[in-house]
This record gives structure tokens, sequence and C-alpha cells, in this order.
């Protein structure tokens, strides 16, 4: 049996950016990112080679303001990819979690590849504001933005951390793998959609 490549590629365009991100849910962590804001490439770097997803992103935004539209729209875009290399998603595991330390920081992610779009997310307060240009309140703008698109359920925890980049960074490692274990194929669920009420 042949089976269809598990990828997406989406270009969006506006104003403020102009995006470009392509990703192989099966690929080897092959990552090609250019955002303009260091911190955050680095972050969808963990994504690429914790997620084993090959993962090009090249974003040209209005750095001159701030990074914000350039980060938001990134995730935007990442998620609808996403969502398109998952296609009809019959023979995945559907479910995914990770628990990831960083040091002293810990992330607890829980994903739901359902269909439906919903966040719950909790980290430290009182967070360093700044890593160099990422601004560090963008961590929740950049799921939010990822599950509208994605269109999953997502938990992410933080319940402990001192460090701004450790608490971010074991963020997107976490949520890398859980995405990987949820979009998996399933050896023994081939042809199955993991679903009682046959939509997903
Ligand atoms: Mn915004």
């Amino acid at each position: 049996m042949t089976r269809a490549a598990r990828v997406g590629r989406v270009e969006r365009t506006t104003k403020e950016t102009s995006v470009l991100v392509e990703i192989n849910l099966d690929g080897t962590g092959k990552v090609d990112v250019s955002t303009g804001v260091g911190f955050y490439d680095h972050m969808l770097d963990q994504l690429g080679r914790h997620g084993l997803f090959d993962l090009t992103v090249k974003t040209d935004g209005d750095l001159h303001i701030d990074s914000h539209h350039t980060i938001e729209d990134t995730a935007l875009a990442l998620g609808a990819a996403f969502r398109q290399a998952l296609g009809d998603k019959v023979g995945i595991y559907r479910f995914g979690n990770c628990t990831v330390p960083l040091d002293e920081s810990l992330a607890q992610v829980t994903v739901d590849l359902s269909g439906r779009p919903y966040l719950v997310h909790t980290e430290p307060e009182n967070m360093a504001p700044m890593i160099g240009a990422y601004d560090t309140t963008m961590t929740r703008h950049i799921l939010e933005s990822f599950v509208a698109q994605a269109q999953i359920a997502l938990h992410v925890h933080v319940p402990y951390g001192r460090n701004a980049h450790h608490i971010v960074e074991c963020q997107f490692k976490a949520l890398a793998r859980a995405l990987r274990y949820a979009s998996e194929r399933d050896p023994r669920a081939a042809g199955i959609l993991p679903s009682t009420k046959g939509a997903l």
C-alpha cells in the first residue's frame, strides 16, 4: 500500500508579514528556519528536531515595528501546515503527551488532534520580559495561534521554573515530542480512524 506523503505547505502574505512554511511529519528533524528573531528560530528548531519533522520556515516580517506580527503569523502558518499534513488522520495515535525538564524548569504537554481548537496554558508569572528580541508573553500567543489553525486541543503546563530561556525552551521540546507521538502512525490501527464519531 502506498501511503500519501504527510506534508503541508502554506504561504501567507499580508501587509505585515510574508510567511512560508513547509512540513513533513515523517521526516528526520531536518530544519531550515529563519524568522529574523533568533530565539524564535531556536524554538522552531527544537520543534522540528524533537518532533522529527522536516521543517522549513521563511518569514519576512515588519521587525521595524516589533517581533509580534512576525512571531504570530509564523505560528498561524505553522498550525495550518501541520493540519494540512495530518490529512485524514487515519491510522494515527491521535493523543500524545510528554514531560520535559530543562535543568530547573519542567514542561508538561498533552495534545489531542481532535479537530477542535482549545488551549490551556500555565507558566510561571514574573518571567524576564525579553529573551533577545523574543517577548516572553508571546509564548501563549504562539500556542493560541498554532492551536487555532491546527485545530487541536493542547494543554501546556510549566509547574515550576526560573530561567526564562529554560521555561520557554522546555515547552517547545515537550510540544514537539507530544505532537510527534500523537501524529505518529499506530501499527495496530492501520486504516482505522481513531474516533467513535467517525470524524476528526
Ligand atoms: Mn497578536
